[in-house]
């Protein structure tokens, strides 16, 4: 059986991360038999991240694009049908989605007072209460390094939604009245794209960016067929 370290589930999906919740799609996806280990500190995991996957034969592989190709050796082809050129946009839709929309998603969480609370709590909960705060404060002000040095935190509220507004009509734009982004079944990009834009649209607090999503019927429609196919239950 396969093992997923993953961060626990949160905000009603399967885990914290994005990054996560995308691998647990591609196992579910692949009919692997897993399980989930779920941890909450990532320092002393191969690249200091989440997730990682434990193989029967004991390897240890870091990073959901590592793991996607671990399953592609086993013969489970997630891109199977699609064109050289659907596989060019596929790879560009989830890049954008993983390096840019990922962390606007990211910035709300973390960054905005109103979210912060409810999203403090979800993360840092379980710590012994002596140890939440502080932690959960030097947390904070690592992911405010990274975003700042990322650049998207050192926009206007304004000019942030508009850059993240051109991301989400481009993942509209590819839709198109399809049920998938590039097929009638969920391929690849959307085990890497749906989870971001289920943790946007259930945000714990109203942002700009939550009521894009919100406020579109059709990424709300995506988001429901894309859970039930990714991570049902
Ligand atoms: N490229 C990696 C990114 C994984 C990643 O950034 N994971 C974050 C959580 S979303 C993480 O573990 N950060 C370290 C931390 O939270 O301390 C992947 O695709 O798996």
């Amino acid at each position: 059986m396969l093992t997923l370290l993953t961060f626990p589930p949160s905000f009603d999906t399967p885990s914290h991360s994005p990054f996560c919740t995308k691998a647990i799609a591609l196992l579910h996806l692949s009919g692997e038999a897993w399980q989930p280990k779920y941890l909450t500190n990532p320092t002393k995991m191969p690249l200091g991240r989440l997730p990682v996957l434990r193989t029967q034969d004991g390897q240890t592989i870091p990073d959901s694009a590592h793991i996607q190709a671990y399953l592609e050796t086993k013969g489970h082809e997630f891109d199977k049908g699609l064109s050289q050129q659907d596989r060019a946009h596929s790879h560009a839709l989830i890049r954008m989605t993983e390096q840019h929309l990922t962390a606007g998603m990211a910035h709300e969480r973390w960054l905005r007072n109103d979210c912060w609370p409810t999203v403090r709590s979800a993360f840092f909960g379980e710590l012994p209460a002596v140890l939440r705060l502080p932690i959960a404060t030097m947390m904070r002000a690592k992911v405010r390094r990274g975003l700042t040095s990322h650049g998207i935190a050192q926009f206007s509220e304004e000019d942030r939604l508009t850059r993240l507004g051109k991301d989400l009509s481009a993942i509209k734009a590819t839709l198109n009245g399809k049920p998938f982004l590039f097929a009638d079944h969920p391929t690849a990009a959307d085990a890497a794209i749906a989870p971001v834009l289920d943790m946007i649209r259930n945000l714990p607090c109203d942002t700009g960016l939550r009521r894009l999503v919100q406020e579109n019927a059709a990424l709300m429609a995506y988001v429901h067929r894309a859970r039930a196919a990714l991570y049902p239950q």
